[in-house]
Formats: C-alpha cells, sequence, structure tokens
C-alpha cells in the first residue's frame, strides 16, 4: 500500500539481538588444523545400523551427491552474516550411505582436536544442514573449515562445526563442547535459545 513505510528485509530477517556486522567474523576455539588429505578419515559411529563404524577417505566422502544451500548464519555473540551460499553434501545423503539404528535421535558431530556440537537428529536430518566445502563460489578457507564443515543455519553457528571428522549416533543426548559449557542445547536464534539456564524440561540431557 502506498504511504506504509517499508521495513528492511534485513531487519526482519535478523532474529532478536542479531546485528550486521562489517566484513564476515571468523571464529573458533584452538588452532586451525592443517588438512591432509592422504590420511583424512571421516568417521560415523556410535549407534549405526549395522553395529559397525563406517569410515570414508576423502575420495569417498566427496562423492556424496552435491547441494546447495542459500541461508543466513547467526552467532551467539550476535553477529549474523545474511545470504551464505554454501556447497557441499547433504546430511541426509551421509544419514542414507551410514544408516543410524532405528532408535537414534540424536548426534553428535566431531572436529579435530575434540570440538563437537550435539544436535537433535531432526536437525541434522533437514534438508538445509549441509557439509559444506565452498562459500559463496570458493572452496572454504582453512580458518572458514577446510575441507569441510558442517552448516546448520537454522540454529546458532557454534552448532556449524568446522573441519568435521566424525558423527556419533546416539540414543540417548549428549552435551558437545559449548553446550558443556553453559550454551543451549537446542540453539534457536528465533528462540533466542542462547544459554543452557534458559532450557525447558526436555530440551537438553539430565
Ligand atoms: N571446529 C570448530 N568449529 C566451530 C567453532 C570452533 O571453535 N571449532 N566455532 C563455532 C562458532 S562459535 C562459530 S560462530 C562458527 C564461526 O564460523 P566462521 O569462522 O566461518 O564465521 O564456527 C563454529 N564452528
Ligand atoms: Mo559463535
Amino acid at each position: 500500500m502506498a504511504g506504509v513505510p517499508e521495513i528492511p528485509e534485513e531487519e526482519t530477517r535478523l532474529p532478536p539481538g542479531q546485528y550486521i556486522p562489517r566484513g564476515r567474523p571468523v571464529i573458533h576455539y584452538g588452532r586451525v588444523p592443517a588438512f591432509r588429505p592422504q590420511t583424512w578419515r571421516f568417521q560415523v559411529f556410535g549407534a549405526t545400523a549395522s553395529g559397525e563404524v563406517h569410515e570414508f577417505d576423502w575420495a569417498e566422502f566427496s562423492r556424496l551427491p552435491p547441494a546447495v544451500v542459500m541461508a543466513d548464519f547467526h552467532c551467539v555473540t550476535k553477529f549474523s552474516v545474511l545470504g551464505n551460499e554454501w556447497e557441499g553434501f547433504p546430511a541426509a545423503a551421509l544419514l542414507e550411505r551410514a544408516p543410524p539404528a532405528p532408535e537414534v535421535r540424536h548426534v553428535l558431530v566431531w572436529a579435530e582436536y575434540g570440538y563437537s556440537a550435539n544436535l537433535r537428529m531432526s536437525d541434522f536430518d533437514r534438508p538445509t544442514t549441509l557439509f559444506a566445502t565452498h562459500l559463496d563460489g570458493a572452496r572454504l578457507t582453512p580458518e572458514t573449515g577446510h575441507p569441510v564443515r558442517l552448516v546448520v543455519p537454522h540454529l546458532y553457528a557454534w552448532k556449524s562445526v568446522k573441519w568435521v571428522r566424525a558423527v556419533e549416533y546416539l540414543v540417548d543426548d549428549r552435551r558437545g563442547f559449548w553446550e558443556d559449557r553453559g550454551y543451549h542445547n537446542i540453539a534457536d536464534p528465533w528462540k533466542e535459545q542462547r544459554y543452557s539456564y534458559q532450557e525447558e524440561p526436555g530440551e537438553g540431557p539430565p
């Protein structure tokens, strides 16, 4: 309608408490690991359907079916980066190649140096949850997760594990690195689920 001021799209797209920074912040705990393609392995372990550990080398992992996801990125420290084009392999494709046992409800995603984040299977299984190798048309840099990082755009970005090396299938939920240090087990930015003291009964492991 004429005369009605429009709310800029960037404002309606920002979850509560978030802002758009200048540039693209890079943050992580600890050092940036080196990628050695000859010895790199990706493991799927825990409650697999077969009871066996699945292991992929880089060539095998790279043969998962490709996908592209356009998404915003929200860090709990309050910056958001809008409109990222991630390219990689859907988490759902990994679930097909390395099926979980029927009673699996959660995953713990593991990175180099022991960083981890837990997710409900319903969050891991979303079509927009991706193992990304590229951002905005370019290969990930060492700092942003090369060779591969998880991207879970609908949750706070600490769940988007860089330098990912393994997925553990869980029947009972277990907290990851930040979830164990006071951050919310679910981490939905639209509900501002930042800290574990905000958790409702049933939103985290006892
Ligand atoms: N392996 C690993 N992944 C990680 C982290 C980390 O410390 N280690 N930090 C997380 C946090 S808190 C954020 S905000 C994003 C930052 O991603 P970026 O550096 O590409 O912006 O990576 C996430 N993934
Ligand atoms: Mo973050």
